[in-house]
């Protein structure tokens, strides 16, 4: 098993060694998993190996700006067996989807780079760093402990993963460590501001109608400790939104004063809902959302519950309160 700088040291050798990978992440893709993607992607490429990064699905538009977008393949065209493959931010493989785990089976060997609190250690070797902000933080480490060159355009992809994860360094997760990383990144040349535009000053008008849809359906428990929002498919089709635009309505739930949970309810499809919660100071949102059968982070989870939006949310809160309220009386106060 070894610690993880061993690990770490591991990885760096193995990457060293092989010639020929594939490489991905989970579906529905965030600026973390991208950004680690590309990054190592890019690096391994630069320095003239094969390296073959897939994806189900094109790369969403808002992160096409990422450098390297353009290379990654479509899953199912890709046949070839590879030496190494390497899954990045996936807490388990099924998170890379379905043909993605075929190819990654057929792979020699299974490297699992990720910060999940919530990882299975799923890989050959197992680089899990709970403490790093964001997977692309030790993609970092990585490269540099293989001593392979971080060029601007890995840089701006390391940069996007951590602004992403720590909510342009808004969330508990942000470290020293990270920071510096992150420093580091713009010394070598990470395109800060190119980042902030696409990713922050690029919005639809729908995803704004959504937002004021969902700020409509704020609601609060009598206590003032949880907070959460709907988007149902009506406010979708009314606002003209893509569920995707429902990204980062979040922030603004937990954003409300004495709250400690924020919830935001998404139907994703008729009786399919997707809930995400982050927590404020104190509640281990991860273990309620594997309540639910979800997971992921101490201050952000999520989970899919099947069945009626109306039974969830009730559902959901209630589960919510009971574990704000064991925590409180375990602590005689709330924490703050
Ligand atoms: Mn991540």
């Amino acid at each position: 098993m070894g610690g993880l700088m061993d690990n770490l040291e591991e990885a760096a050798t193995a990457i060293k060694m092989h010639d020929n990978f594939v490489l991905t992440t989970h579906i529905n893709p965030d600026g973390d998993a991208l950004g680690s993607l590309m990054g190592l992607g890019l690096a391994l490429l630069n320095a003239g190996k094969n390296a073959v990064m897939i994806m189900p699905h094109p790369i969403p538009v808002a992160f096409q700006f990422m450098p390297g977008s353009r290379q990654v393949q479509k899953t199912s065209d890709v046949l070839a067996r590879f030496d190494l493959g390497i899954t990045l931010d996936c807490t388990d493989i099924t998170r890379a989807g379905e043909e993605a785990q075929k190819v990654l089976q057929r792979a020699g060997k299974l490297l699992n780079i990720d910060h999940h609190i919530s990882n299975q250690y799923f890989g050959d070797l197992n680089v899990v760093d709970p403490q790093a902000a964001a997977t692309g933080e030790i993609i970092y480490d990585l490269l540099l402990k293989a001593k392979m060159p971080v060029t601007s355009e890995i840089a701006t992809n390391l940069y996007t993963a951590i602004i992403t994860d720590t909510g342009s360094f808004q969330h508990q997760n942000t470290t020293a460590k990270c920071l510096r990383t992150a420093a580091l990144l713009l010394d070598c040349g990470a395109a800060h501001r190119v980042v902030q535009q696409h990713l922050y000053e690029q919005r639809s008008l729908e995803s704004l109608r959504l937002l004021a849809r969902g700020l409509e359906s704020l609601s609060l428990n009598e206590e003032g400790t949880v907070a959460w929002m709907t988007i149902s498919r009506d406010s979708l089709y009314s606002s003209g939104a893509a569920v995707d635009d429902s990204e980062g309505l979040i922030d603004y739930v937990k954003s409300l004063k004495g709250v400690e949970v924020g919830i935001v309810f998404k139907e994703v499809n008729p009786s399919e809902i997707k809930v995400s919660f982050r927590s404020n100071n104190y509640l281990d949102v991860n273990k309620l959302a594997a309540h639910f059968g979800g997971g992921g982070h101490e201050r952000a989870a999520g989970c899919t519950i099947n069945g009626e939006l109306g039974d969830i949310e009730q559902l959901v809160i209630r589960k919510t309160e009971e574990q704000l309220f064991a925590m409180n009386e375990n602590s005689g106060g709330p924490r703050k």
